[in-house]
């Protein structure tokens, strides 16, 4: 059974996906979008009305294996969509949403049984018998290969042999990039940090409409702090955090996706990846909150 006071291995979060779309047929699916680099599903859960004016949003998690608030954030997020649909504010129901809460399911799997502080997936490295990952988050095809991404397959931040060499990468790409959907946001959870983070990340410049981005960012973090207390810093990956290029993030604002965040959930260091149980769903609470901010701009677009 799912809950919120645990940490749950994949099994679990795919079973409770399949359960959703089983109980739900109406508006929940569950489909897998391609397979790992060791052949774990990558299972997107989509919910919808049906209405064919909607705009869609893509939220993620899991891309780095140790942060495991994450994809307990989003199936947390999941679990409230699908199990109150009816009852939601007309802002939820109208949009499509889509979620992947776990993008490196091996690595994920990884940290559980192996080595908790695993980041990257669990390809071999290119050319290397000794080193094992690729970052996922420095694979996307948008200015791969910059600042911040190293070419070393030992590197924790190994950006892979080229744009999406790998298949966890390659497949949310492929699913983005084939979807008939009308995608005005895309939201990547990871941790941590507290941090709500817009393009762009590879280095220190900012698209257009970064005026945008910033002012629903703070409405985001105001509706997160008078949840749960919690402050967020808004601003530029590149400004706030460091340049680091191939993000998802900025791969999703070059194909147009205006509302792109990736978001950095608690905490600021105390506890770090290995953030305690109890944090779950103050967490996933207070991120609920900015979410149905953004819900409600999405639906103004
Ligand atoms: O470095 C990262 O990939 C992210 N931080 S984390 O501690 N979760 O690893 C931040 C990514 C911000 N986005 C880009 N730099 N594109
Ligand atoms: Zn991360």
């Amino acid at each position: 059974r799912m809950t919120w006071k645990q940490y749950h291995r994949l099994e679990d979060i795919h079973g409770f996906m399949d359960y959703l779309a089983k109980t739900y047929p109406t508006i929940v699916s569950v489909n897998t979008i391609g397979k790992s680099f060791e052949g774990r599903n990558l299972k997107v859960l989509r919910i919808s009305n049906g209405k064919s004016a909607n705009k869609a949003v893509f939220i993620d998690g899991g891309i780095h294996a140790r942060e495991w608030i994450s994809p307990a954030t989003v199936t947390y997020f999941i679990n409230q969509f699908a199990e109150n649909f009816d009852v939601e504010s007309d802002d939820i129901k109208n949009i499509d949403w889509y979620f992947l809460p776990v993008v490196n399911p091996d690595g994920y799997e990884y940290t559980h049984v192996t080595d908790r502080l695993w980041r990257k997936n669990r390809k071999p490295g290119y050319g290397s018998r000794l080193c094992t990952g690729t970052d996922l988050n420095r694979n996307f095809g948008y200015r791969w290969g910059g600042k911040g991404a190293s070419n070393s397959p030992c590197s924790e931040i190994y950006r892979g042999s080229k744009a999406f060499s790998e298949p966890e990468s390659q497949a949310v790409s492929d699913f983005i990039k084939n979807s008939a959907a009308n995608f005005s946001a895309y939201i990547t959870y990871h941790s941590y940090g507290q941090y709500l983070l817009y393009p762009w990340g590879y280095d220190n410049a900012l698209p257009p409409d970064h005026k945008d981005l910033e002012s629903l960012g703070r409405k985001m973090a105001e509706a997160i702090i008078s949840t749960g207390g919690t402050n967020y810093q808004v601003g530029s990956s590149s400004g706030l955090l460091y340049p680091a290029a191939g993000g998802s993030d900025d791969w999703a604002k070059s194909q147009g996706i205006k509302y792109t965040y990736t978001i950095e959930l608690r905490d600021t260091g105390r506890h770090g990846f290995v953030l305690p149980t109890s944090y779950i769903e103050p967490v996933a609470r207070e991120s609920l909150a900015g979410l149905r901010v953004l819900a409600s701009q999405v639906n103004k677009e």
